[in-house]
């Protein structure tokens, strides 16, 4: 069974004017429908058409023989990954269990906010900002290109796409603005919840 593109949690005009629509359909309908199309030529007449993308990273990460399957793997469950990390009703300090973990491992929200911050505007070039949970503490960290924490043994609890399509239209060149903009008005703590929960 070929691997598919998922369907975006919400309208595709949902995040305006923070997102903007346009910026939706390129970066989903174009970015991330060319990484699915790609790992489908990959790995067909394989035995990896028929594993999960966790499978697949976790098999190909590190092995520069399968650098393909892994940067469109890895950037098929990224992008999955950052639909979810945004909500139209997102954004501000958290609450709930994350919001008690944020505390006790950042030292209060504003800290972690500096730290997220941090790590998204310092990723040179493509990637990612992430919050995960590494041996049971949380930290804001960054990712090259397609490179993911699952491949490195952490378990995401959320992501900030910080390659330039994800913000060049909306934002130009101005990649603060776009952080600033996804930890005020964007950023899903429900999904974040239910992540920390699920690990
Ligand atoms: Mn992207």
């Amino acid at each position: 069974m070929p691997f598919e593109l998922p369907a975006l949690p919400y309208a595709q005009d949902a995040l305006e004017p923070h997102i903007t629509a346009n910026t939706l359909s390129f970066h989903h309908g174009k970015h991330h429908n060319t990484y699915v199309t790609n790992l489908n030529n990959l790995t067909k007449d394989t035995d990896m058409a028929d594993q999960s993308l966790e499978e697949i990273m976790k098999a190909t990460a590190g092995d520069a023989s399968k650098a393909g399957v892994f940067n469109n793997a890895a950037q098929v469950w990224n992008h999955t990954f950052f639909w979810h990390s945004m909500s139209p009703n997102g954004g501000g300090a958290p609450t709930g269990a994350i919001a008690e973990k944020i505390e006790a491992d950042f030292g209060g929200y504003d800290k972690f906010v500096e730290a997220f911050k941090a790590a998204a505007t310092t990723q040179f070039g493509s990637g990612w900002a992430w919050l995960v949970l590494d041996g049971g503490v949380l930290k804001a960290t960054k990712t090259g290109n397609a490179d993911s924490p699952l491949a490195h043994g952490q378990t995401p609890i959320l992501t900030l796409d910080v390659w330039e399509h994800a913000y060049y239209l909306d934002f130009q060149n101005r990649r603060p603005d776009y952080i600033g903009t996804f930890l005020d008005s964007l950023v899903n703590w429900d999904f974040a919840n239910q992540n920390l929960a699920a690990a």
